[in-house]
């Protein structure tokens, strides 16, 4: 299409009245015209795949330099050309013998420099300050008109740009990725209509009802104030305080405490919009709506014992996971999906749909999955991209509205307001959080403004545009504006609450009996870490006494382990376990329809003398299948294989890593090939507590002729493993062993040929991602 089609096409979408249509001709038409013809410059050029199909990436291209000073003349901020001594030395006096004298005040080019530095840092967010992002786009699979009429979510033709920022809630900005807590889960939607936000979590319900106890609770779970202790982290006194003495926080406490708390990436979280929004259709109908975003490779978590130890062994480990995928061409991708509930069914169910401590049951309310969220590109500078991304909650397009819900309502006035702190009122005009449609209005001024709007007037109605008002009431509500639904509110001012808001614990205890057992021992280790952490006797009987109102089973099992009160210890009638269930809050349900390991990082234990064809055909297969496999050796440097001469060119494997600097928490699996080295692997203390504790943290383990006696070392007697001769394979917990490959090498080594072949059987037990049995039968605690 070309740029004056694609006017066209807008004018006429948007219906105009032709005698608007003549106003174009005045200045602010003027302007628009051209801002119009921009968009579809830039939106001829995302048609074009080479741009990524991004119309965000091309509209701040403008805005990018090339930061390797290499090809260029370095430049102070003013640009005059600095001296090559100027990164290095201050301006000075020297004497006639060369000794150094005072430095010089008047050196503009220090100065500048050490200014500039000065003022480096911006106040951290401040919730989520830690995160990580990425572009890539929206693509409408199903119209949604039926219930609403935003372009967004209608027009299937279209592919809409996003930004998304993933978060940790309660650490600071250099805290651990892994640690247990809530993940946001923003995403800015750069639509034809205004940007629209999402800003949620991987939960889909919060801790509060209403927005006025949003600082209290993030009072009570960062760092307690008279030490600055602890860092992202929850287990202390003060957040349970402050939990327990709001019961609505139950039901976000389970999920809290289960495996959702710590996952394994986020591109394995489920994402939820959390508050209840609305959505309008072209004839003026309103419903209620919740969104939710389902991951391509299922929900898949750490284990605890491994996401402590990578919160100091790599604390960047969700933040280089996401990188690592998307640069090996493994972009994350969501289904996106809505849940809609009509005006008239508003008061049909037993929970207030307003209420943000509540799900809707899908066996009540399905998800419609719509469209695909997809991240395929990396950020160009963490600073001015992830960092200064500015999320609104009141950011929404025609067609999606606000609801009633009293979280959303506070919400909707606390970020656009935090945005200011952190990045000043022009935040808006920052590259990455300006739209790609036109826009316009008579906002001006303000510190560090940098659009340029031309122009003689600076306010609305004007001279230019006629005298107000301009346009009948027929012809106003034929502009395709936002329009504020006519919501009929009569009412008495008061500080209540409705009543269904009062009830905290039927959706905690449908969470608790929905789990599978793995999911409620861990929920029960997960209480049991926490509440082990307060040491304030009253907010851990008080945490064991609430649980009790969840299931006494679950009550007693974590008071037994934290000298909690039991729950027969308690005075007073408890509530009884309902006994319902839904099949869709364990997060084992989600897993991807065809097995895969896309993405799984696969070590390759070796050492001199290792089978070098089964490691090239095994790395070779690991790659085909999408998973990133890693040779982790004695030291950094080329590994010989059985035969090969050393330093010999040709010869060696080099080796990614050595068996210090990775550890087995940043892998999903191991796999130990055949050959001589198994010898001097099996006295190497590293290498058996690195399968000894891959086997703790339940991740599949491969293991082909010699260095079966690797594993025999570590694990016996807790696994079975094949003879060293045997053809056979065998999988014991997970543990994939065979004595000699059989049929080949290609054979054994292919993927997909499922049960029979060794790799066929390590590459499914890979794609389940964690072998449960192992926890369930108590080995873990043996190794
Ligand atoms: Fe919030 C940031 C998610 C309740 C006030 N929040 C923030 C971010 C996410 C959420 C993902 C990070 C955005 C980014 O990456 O820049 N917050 C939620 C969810 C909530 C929620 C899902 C419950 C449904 N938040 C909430 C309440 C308030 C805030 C009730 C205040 C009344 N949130 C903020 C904030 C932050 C923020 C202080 C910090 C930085 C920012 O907004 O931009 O305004």
């Amino acid at each position: 299409m070309s740029t004056g089609q694609r006017h066209n096409a807008l004018s006429s979408t948007t219906n105009i009245p032709r005698r608007l249509e003549k106003k174009k001709r005045n200045t602010m038409s003027a302007v628009m015209e051209k801002v119009h013809d921009k968009l579809s410059q830039a939106g001829d050029a995302i048609q074009d795949s080479s741009l990524l199909s991004n119309a965000k990436v091309a509209s701040i291209k403008a805005d990018m330099v090339d930061g390797h000073a290499k090809s260029q003349k370095m430049t102070t901020d003013f640009g005059v050309t600095l001296p090559e001594t100027a990164s290095n030395a201050w301006l000075r006096v020297v004497d006639g013998e060369g000794r150094q004298g005072p430095m010089l005040l008047e050196d503009s080019i220090g100065r500048e420099k050490i200014h500039r530095f000065d003022h480096e840092r911006i106040p951290e967010r401040v919730v989520h300050a830690r995160g990580a992002g990425a572009f890539g786009y929206f693509k409408l699979k199903e119209s949604a008109e039926d219930v609403t009429h935003a372009n967004v979510l209608t027009n299937t033709s279209l592919t809409t740009p996003v930004f998304v920022r993933f978060s940790t809630v309660l650490g600071s900005r250099g805290s651990a990725d892994t640690v247990r807590d809530v993940r946001g889960f923003a995403v800015k939607f750069y639509t034809q209509e205004g940007n629209w936000d999402i800003v949620g979590n991987d939960i889909p319900v919060f801790f509060i009802q209403d927005a006025i106890k949003f600082p209290d609770l993030i009072h009570a779970a960062k760092p307690e104030p008279d030490n600055e202790v602890p860092q992202g982290q929850s287990a202390h006194n003060n957040f349970w305080d402050f939990n327990i003495l709001h019961s609505e926080a139950t039901h976000m406490l389970m999920w809290a405490m289960s495996d959702r708390g710590i996952p394994r990436s986020y591109r394995m979280m489920q994402g939820f919009g959390v508050n209840t929004f609305t959505l309008t259709n072209a004839a003026g109908e309103r419903s209620f709506v919740k969104f939710h975003f389902k991951p391509e490779l299922g929900v898949h978590s750490l284990v605890w014992d491994e996401a402590l130890k990578i919160s100091g062994q790599d604390p960047d480990f969700h933040r280089k996971d996401l990188e690592e995928a998307i640069k090996n061409g493994a972009p994350a991708k969501w289904d996106f999906g809505i849940q809609v509930i009509s005006e008239s069914q508003q008061d049909a169910f037993e929970f207030d749909i307003l209420d943000a401590t509540k799900i809707w049951p899908e066996e009540l309310v399905p998800v419609r999955y719509i469209g695909e969220l997809v991240l395929d590109r990396c950020v160009d500078e963490y600073f001015s991209q992830t960092e200064q991304v500015a999320f609104c909650t009141s950011h929404v397009v025609p067609g999606i509205g606000f609801s009633d819900d009293p979280l959303l309502q506070g919400r909707n006035f606390s970020y656009f307001d935090t945005q200011i702190t952190r990045l000043g009122i022009n935040w808006q005009e920052l590259p990455i959080n300006r739209p790609v449609c036109p826009y316009l209005n008579m906002n001006r001024d303000g510190a560090m403004r940098h659009r340029i709007t031309k122009g003689k007037v600076n306010y609305w109605p004007n001279r230019f545009e006629g005298t107000a008002p301009v346009r009948t009431a027929e012809e106003a509500s034929a502009i395709p504006a936002y329009k504020e639904y006519p919501q009929q509110v009569v009412g008495i001012k008061q500080r209540l609450q409705a009543p269904k808001f009062k009830e905290h614990f039927n959706q905690a205890t449908l969470f608790w009996n929905s789990m599978t057992a793995i999911e409620k021992l861990h929920i029960i280790k997960a209480f049991s870490f926490e509440l082990s952490h307060c040491d304030d006797e009253a907010v851990f009987n008080n945490a064991c006494a609430r649980l009790a109102d969840i299931d006494v089973e679950l009550a007693k099992a974590v008071a037994e382990k934290v000298g909690g009160v039991m729950p027969d210890q308690l005075s007073g009638s408890r509530r009884q376990n309902h006994g319902k269930k839904s099949a869709f809050l364990s997060q084992m349900v989600f897993i991807p329809k065809e097995p895969t390991i896309k993405s799984r990082r696969v070590a390759i234990l070796i050492a001199d003398g290792y089978d070098k064809a089964f490691v090239t055909a095994a790395k070779a297969a690991l790659t085909a299948a999408g998973a990133v496999p890693l040779v982790i050796g004695p030291k950094r440097s080329y590994i010989y294989a059985e035969g090969e001469t050393r330093g010999t060119k040709g010869h060696g494997v080099w080796a990614d890593h050595h068996f210090e600097d990775q550890r087995s928490t940043l892998f999903d699996a191991v796999l130990l090939p055949p050959g001589s080295h198994a010898t001097s692997l099996t006295t190497n203390g590293r290498v058996i507590h690195w399968i000894k504790e891959s086997f703790g943290h339940l991740k599949p383990i491969g293991a082909v002729g010699s260095s079966v006696k690797l594993v025999k070392k570590a694990l016996l007697p807790l696994v079975e493993a094949a003879d060293e001769d045997s053809r056979e394979v065998v999988d014991s917990y997970g543990v994939v062993t065979v004595g000699g490959l059989d049929g080949g090498i290609t054979e054994a080594l292919n993927i997909v040929k499922g049960a029979k072949s060794f790799m066929g059987s390590f590459a499914y037990r890979i794609s389940m991602h964690r072998c449960w049995e192992r926890e369930l039968e108590g080995l873990v605690d043996q190794v």
